[in-house]
This record gives C-alpha cells, sequence and structure tokens, in this order.
C-alpha cells in the first residue's frame, strides 16, 4: 500500500539550527584566546598531527580540510593552533561537548517542539509560535526589525550588485499581500533569528539555521550559508533548489540507493526525479521508496520534529585502523571493556539525570579476514536486553562479540585463540545502547538501587541475541552522538578515539523501526558463542532458535528479571487474558517461534509482541525468588505500590497451581 502522502500545501514552520565549527567553538570558549584563530580540534593520537575533525572557519580559509592530519594542517596553515580532544579510557571523551550541545538545546526548547538531531543539530517546529506572533504582531506591523533578520538569505531573492539586500528581505517579510506560508515564514525568520542571539549571549556559541516548510527543506537550507547565518526557503523557491541540488547531497541519497538512481535511472539533481512517475518509481525501488523518492522531487516530507531533546540511544566506539587492528580475543575484551564502561557511566547518568532507562545493548564491528577470499563479508551486529552495571555490560558485549564472530568466521574456520592460522582482524567497535524509556514518575529512589551495581541480581540475564541491522538512519539523526567518518577510518594507523562508521543506511524504508528489520537469534547471554552455529543450519527460517538446551536448574535461574524487566512490565501494554494465560502454559521459546510465524504482523505489532515476550514471558518458577529481598527495603515498598495497578490483568486468571505467568502477579505478595 503507498504510503500516506503529505498536504503540498503544508504551512508548517519548521527550523534546522547547526552550530558552527562546534567542536572547536566549545574549545574556544574554555580557552578564550584561541578566539578568531585558525583552530582545529584533533584526535588524540600523535601520529602525523592526529586526524582533524573539526576545523575553525578561519582556519578552513587557509585551506585547511577535516580530511587532513595535523602536520598537513600546519603545513597549510602554518599559525593554525591545534587542540586535542580530550581523553579517557584511552580514547576520546566527548563529554564536555555533549554537555555544550545539551546548553544549546536547553534554549531552543523554549521556542516550540524541539528535536536533537545529533550532538549539535536540532529540529524546531515553530508552527504554533509563528501562527501566534502572525496573529498578535505581525511582521509588516514592526517598526523596528532586527539586523540579523534582515541578514537573512531568502532563497529566489535576487541579490544583483547594488541592491540594497537589508532593504528587500525587509520588503520581503513585511509584504502585506503575501500567501499565507510566506507569512509564517517571514514570523519563523524572526523568531529564529532572535533565538540564535539568545544562544550565543548565554553559551558564546555562534549557529546557522535553515528555515521551511519541512525538516527536509530546513536542514539543506541550514548548510548553505554558514557559520552565523540563516537562510530561507520560501515554498515558491523549492523547485528551483532542487532542480540544481546533487542527488547524492539529499540526505539518505548518499549513498546505494543514490549510486544507483545516478546508474539506473541516469539521475544526477533530485530534480531529475520529475521526470519519473510514481509507479514507475515504485517499480524500481519498492512501494515506500518509490513514493518517498517521488516526494521528494517535489520537496515534499511528511517527517515531522519529534518532542525529543535527550538523545534516542546511547554509543561508545573506537576504530583500529591499519596496523592497528585489533587480532586477539584478549585486545578485543580490554576494549570492549573500556567501551562498556563509558557506556555504563553514560547510562547512569542518563538514569540519575533524566530517570531513563535502556533496555538494549547492540554490539558493532568492523572486520576483516587477511587470507580469506570472503573478505567482504560483514561483521554481523548483535543485540540483547541490556542489564545495568558495568560488569553485566562488559560481559554481555564480549558474548555478542564472540557470538558475532563465530557467525563471520564460519563454523569450521574460527581458530582458537593465540593459533597462528588465526585469520580475522577488527579494525572497529562500538557497543550502543537504544530503546531508551521514561521511568514512570515517582519512582525516584530506584535510582540508588541501579546505581549501585552491587545491589542489581547479577545472574545471567536471558539474553536474546540479535542480527541488529540498523540503529536509525544514520547515525547523526538518530542522535546517537557517534560521529561517522569512513575517511579517516580509511587511513592508515589511524587511532581516531573518537568516530566509529556506525551501519550507513540509505534506504529510508529502512530508517523506521530496526526491530522489523531484526532476524531474532535466541539464547542466554552465557551461550551466546554458540549462535553462529545453529544459525547457520536455521538459515532461510525468520526466527532461529539456537541454545535452549539448558538442564532445569539452568533454566530457573534463567528466569533472573533484572529490574529493567520490571518497568518494562509496568510500562507494557497489558495483555488479554487469554494472551496471559497462554504466557502461563506457553514457554517463551515456543512463542518466539509462534511470533516469528505471524510475518504478516505490522512493525507496531511486532515490537508489542517482543515487549510482551520478554515481558510476560516467565513462569514463575522461572522466577529466582530471592531477587525480591535483594531489593532494599524502600524499594520493595515502591515495587509493590508501583506493580499493583498490574495485578488486575491477571485476575480471572487461573491460579493455584503455582504457576501463574507474570512478573507482575509474582511481586505483589510478599511478607517482609
Ligand atoms: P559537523 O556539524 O559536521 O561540523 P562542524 O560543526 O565542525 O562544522 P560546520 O560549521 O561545518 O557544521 O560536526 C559537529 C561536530 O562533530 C564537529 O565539530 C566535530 C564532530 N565530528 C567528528 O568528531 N567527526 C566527524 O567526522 C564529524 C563530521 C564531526
Amino acid at each position: 500500500m503507498p504510503v500516506a502522502r503529505p498536504e503540498t500545501s503544508d504551512a508548517r514552520v519548521i527550523a534546522h539550527v547547526d552550530m558552527d565549527c562546534f567542536y572547536v567553538q566549545v574549545e574556544q570558549r574554555k580557552q578564550p584566546e584561541l578566539r578568531g584563530l585558525p583552530t582545529a580540534v584533533v584526535q588524540y593520537n600523535e601520529w602525523q598531527g592526529g586526524g582533524l575533525i573539526a576545523v575553525s572557519y578561519e582556519a578552513r580559509k587557509c585551506g585547511v580540510k577535516r580530511s587532513m592530519r595535523g602536520d598537513e594542517a600546519k603545513a597549510a596553515c602554518p599559525q593554525i593552533q591545534l587542540v586535542q580532544v580530550p581523553v579517557a579510557r584511552g580514547k576520546a571523551d566527548l563529554n564536555l561537548y555533549r554537555g555544550a550541545g545539551s546548553e544549546v538545546v536547553s534554549i531552543l526548547a523554549k521556542s516550540g517542539k524541539c528535536e536533537r538531531a545529533s550532538i549539535d543539530e536540532v529540529y524546531l517546529d515553530l508552527t504554533d509560535a509563528a501562527e501566534s506572533m502572525l496573529a498578535d504582531a505581525p511582521p509588516e506591523s514592526l517598526e523596528l526589525i532586527d539586523e540579523e533578520v534582515l541578514k537573512s538569505h531568502i532563497l529566489g531573492m535576487s541579490r544583483e550588485d547594488g541592491d540594497d539586500f537589508k532593504e528587500n528581505v525587509r520588503d520581503w517579510i513585511c509584504q502585506k499581500d503575501a500567501d499565507r506560508r510566506d507569512k509564517l515564514l517571514s514570523c519563523g525568520i524572526i523568531i529564529v533569528a532572535e533565538l540564535r542571539k539568545q544562544v550565543l549571549k548565554e553559551t558564546e556559541f555562534t549557529c546557522s539555521a535553515g528555515i521551511a516548510h519541512n525538516k527536509m527543506l530546513a536542514k539543506l537550507a541550514s548548510g548553505m550559508n554558514k557559520p552565523a547565518q540563516q537562510t530561507v526557503v520560501p515554498y515558491s523557491a523549492v523547485q528551483e533548489l532542487l532542480s540544481s541540488l546533487p542527488i547524492k547531497k539529499m540526505k539518505q541519497l548518499g549513498g546505494k540507493l543514490g549510486t544507483s538512481l545516478q546508474t539506473d535511472l541516469g539521475i544526477e539533481t533530485v530534480g531529475d526525479l520529475l521526470q519519473f512517475s510514481e509507479t514507475k518509481l515504485q517499480e524500481h525501488y519498492g512501494v515506500n521508496t518509490g513514493t518517498w523518492l517521488w516526494n521528494i522531487a517535489r520537496g515534499i516530507s511528511g517527517e515531522e520534529v519529534q518532542g525529543r531533546l535527550l538523545p534516542k540511544s546511547h554509543g561508545s566506539g573506537k576504530t583500529f585502523p591499519g596496523p592497528r587492528a585489533l587480532k586477539s580475543l584478549s585486545t578485543v575484551q580490554h576494549w570492549l571493556n573500556q567501551l562498556s564502561e563509558e557506556l555504563s557511566e553514560r547510562l547512569s547518568s542518563d538514569l540519575e539525570q533524566n530517570k531513563r532507562i535502556a533496555s538494549t545493548l547492540t554490539l558493532h564491528a568492523s572486520a576483516f579476514k587477511s587470507r580469506d577470499s570472503d573478505s567482504h563479508k560483514k561483521f554481523p551486529s548483535k543485540s540483547c536486553p541490556l542489564r545495568y552495571g558495568v560488569t553485566k555490560v562488559q560481559e554481555d558485549a564480549f558474548n555478542l562479540f564472540q557470538a558475532a564472530l563465530r557467525e563471520y568466521m564460519g563454523p569450521f574456520r574460527s581458530k582458537p585463540q593465540g593459533n597462528k592460522q588465526e585469520t580475522w582482524r577488527i579494525t572497529g567497535l562500538s557497543v550502543s545502547a537504544s530503546k531508551i524509556v521514561d521511568i514512570p514518575s515517582g519512582t525516584s529512589s530506584i535510582m540508588r538501587y541501579f546505581q549501585s551495581e552491587s545491589t542489581v541480581p547479577s545472574r545471567s540475564a536471558d539474553g536474546c541475541v540479535q542480527d541488529h541491522v540498523e540503529m536509525a538512519p544514520s547515525a547523526s539523526e538518530g542522535c546517537s552522538e557517534q560521529r561517522s567518518t569512513e575517511t579517516q577510518a580509511a587511513m592508515p594507523e589511524e587511532d581516531t578515539g573518537v568516530t566509529y562508521t556506525l551501519p550507513d543506511f540509505e534506504n529510508p524504508d529502512k530508517g523506521i523501526d530496526p526491530v522489523s528489520e531484526k532476524d531474532v537469534v535466541s539464547c542466554p547471554s552465557n551461550e551466546a558463542t554458540d549462535v553462529s552455529t545453529q544459525s547457520e543450519s536455521n538459515k532461510g527460517t525468520q526466527t532461529k532458535r539456537i541454545g535452549r538446551k539448558m538442564n532445569n536448574s539452568k533454566e530457573k535461574n534463567r528466569g533472573m528479571p533484572s529490574i529493567v524487566d520490571i518497568f518494562k512490565n509496568y510500562n507494557a501494554t497489558p495483555p488479554s487474558k487469554q494472551e496471559t494465560q497462554e504466557d502461563s502454559t506457553v514457554s517463551s521459546t515456543s512463542k518466539r517461534a509462534k511470533f516469528s510465524s505471524s510475518s504478516h504482523n505490522s512493525q507496531v505489532n511486532q515490537e508489542v509482541q517482543e515487549r510482551r515476550e520478554t515481558d510476560w514471558g516467565y513462569k514463575t518458577d522461572e522466577i529466582d525468588k530471592s531477587v525480591f529481598d535483594e531489593l532494599p527495603v524502600e524499594i520493595q515498598q515502591e515495587l509493590r505500590s508501583f506493580l499493583r495497578p498490574n495485578r488486575q490483568f491477571n485476575t480471572g486468571k487461573s491460579k493455584g497451581d503455582g504457576s501463574t505467568s507474570s512478573i507482575a502477579h509474582y511481586f505483589p505478595p510478599l511478607n517482609r
């Protein structure tokens, strides 16, 4: 079925705000003597002066580029100031920059719906604010218009030499007979200029912005005039803008899809897509992608600004290019421990500051096989339920790695550690935490519980290892705060420390929900190394079941619910009576099989089912009863009242056989 097509008459006012040479500005605020000087932030390793990751506009004027190394930058601009990125755990520590990004977000968020898109980018939906301004104080009624507003670039407005440019801008903004869309944009221009001034005043950072009727156009516009400027895309200028925009410059068309459009359809600019009917595009690229392409050719995008001020996921990664590639399990484990430690730290502060918990841990790695013809095989990404606590994250990350490695090497090729024939090399590692949800209000003391690792029940969780297809359409858009630098990763002897190339996903259809793309492989995390063997033999099936040959006692321990599960339970849609009854009798394994067979289900259903599988799939006798007693008394009380509403889900359910199903049912009857 074709996707819904947004109205072309849509008159939203969307802004994309992008900080200018962000890391440089953060460093210059720390060391004001660097202001105005050509400056660059470099990775911490010393090789050839380190790779540049942010370059000031003064340095850019001297020909310095981000693709250069420190030594090259010095050759191009001898007076350049190179500042090293902060380092922790042998890798770049981006906390300083994350904090600075948050300062900006908190200022912008006051103006309307705000979406933090990456460490230094924000989308704003200013429609309400613009409509209010239009109703109360329309631009044409203003006596004074701020200089910053008058410096705006309005696409489609001619800039002839000798014109009084600012006067032209004033006329455009104040025109009485403009259509409503342009009038709303004029209000947007005034609001954004004011916001940018406020950001500068409060943080000392300059930023640039794009203002348009949708996110796609606003993002395109924000990069057109930098630094410290804003660009507007009136509805009437959209076609001209797209007709000259190289196809690869469009978000999500930088990769394979863009290449296919060039080679298969002979398309060079986004405007060239106009020659193809929607049906033709759908024939080539499928229904959703075809419609999406048809829409973008017309500047149509229905993507909403999400009200999200916090990152959607957390990630910690490092690359090991060239001779630095990792070649033994012990070095991989060392680095995974470092990355997991950083990730855990960030999860803890997210929990403490924002009362949010993440529920999925994912391992990505890039690798190659030196003696293999199959060296282009991708290293599979793996996910499992996230258990809080540094050592648990470390343990699970390493298990995921081993599972992925076995799959990567194939069942008969994996060589024991230390064997000279070992052929794998790891050039990038990252661990990330996703599916982050708010903890319901009124559970404040639970924070302390999470913070103290030692109090977390410490048994192995029921791991659910999954082939992970993607986290988000792009690292940046997904706001995982990791940056993709393929060029840097390709450099010899690079130890970037900062960046790690996440999977690149150009196909917009795949950007909807990673859950739907997963190839679920379930096994206890401590048996994750069995994954490859088992999954190989199950090729072609949607769901691979493995590692379930546990004896009874192991089976009992397996069900140890983490506190995260308890929260999930609370958040989950209550299952119907029938479903709950099924849960009490059907093992989670067989339910998985059932879920996997309903391939017609929608993505949403898959997600809900997946949640239920985790939330309601425990038999009472699978739950270690000591878990509740391990909790501090105050938490027990809190949890009791917290879980009480769930009791009613089970009313009417068969009881008395000792196998009633849900964790929620298990917890309330406490005698302490
Ligand atoms: P960008 O917004 O891409 O660039 P920028 O802010 O430095 O410069 P511009 O004014 O052109 O927008 O990236 C934001 C920050 O992210 C950047 O300052 C440093 C960091 N970064 C990396 O660490 N590695 C990368 O590959 C990129 C592109 C950015």
